[in-house]
């Protein structure tokens, strides 16, 4: 969507919540307003036995008076009528993390290498976002592939996000936790 509006953002064709499973490691991230998950973000995606959708994530985050620590999040989706588009409820281990509800909405997803997910949380008057969030997720610790990179460098400008995205990096922080 050239024009930015969230209602023409497209999303995977016929997202396949099997091949999803297991284990994504985030390569860059666009912030939303707020706190939010900083860095060494992992997240293991699950389908339970009634078909729902659920994942895990870790995360380094700094919360009230500067206290670093290891997130362990949880969230679970809730279908809509479009396969790729979700409502993720999620909460932390522990009750000083945060908890949400937001739409969820895989953008792009070859299931093997890489992945694209956002998140609007607040729609301008205009129908652009004026606060969201994105991750680009890969199945490789050290990152994306070179041949993935075009294709997601293309997907992040159809979300309008382009330029807004900083790298994740993964320094061992959370492994032990
Ligand atoms: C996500 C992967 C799927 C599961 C979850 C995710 C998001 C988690 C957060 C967590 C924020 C925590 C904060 C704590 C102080 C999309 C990474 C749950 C947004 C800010």
């Amino acid at each position: 969507a050239q024009d930015c509006l969230v209602s023409n953002i497209t999303v995977k064709q016929d997202f396949d919540r099997m091949r999803y499973q297991g284990t994504w490691y985030a390569v860059a991230k666009k912030d939303p307003v707020g706190l939010f998950l900083l860095d060494n973000i992992v997240a293991s995606f699950k389908v339970e036995e009634d078909g729902t959708m659920t994942a895990t994530a870790i995360g380094r985050v700094i919360i009230l008076n500067n206290w670093e620590m290891c997130a362990n999040m949880f969230g679970t989706f809730e279908d809509t009528e479009d396969p790729a588009r979700f409502k993720m409820k999620y909460w932390g281990a522990a009750a000083y993390l945060q908890t949400g509800y937001d739409d969820h909405w895989i953008i792009d997803t070859d299931y093997d290498n890489y992945a694209i997910h956002y998140s609007c949380r607040e729609l301008d008057e205009d129908g652009t976002c004026l606060d969201g969030y994105s991750f680009i997720f890969s199945r490789h610790p050290d990152g994306l592939r070179p041949e993935d990179q075009k294709n997601v460098t293309e997907k992040k400008q159809e979300i309008c996000f382009l330029g807004k995205y900083r790298r994740v990096s993964h320094t061992g922080f959370c492994d032990a936790a």
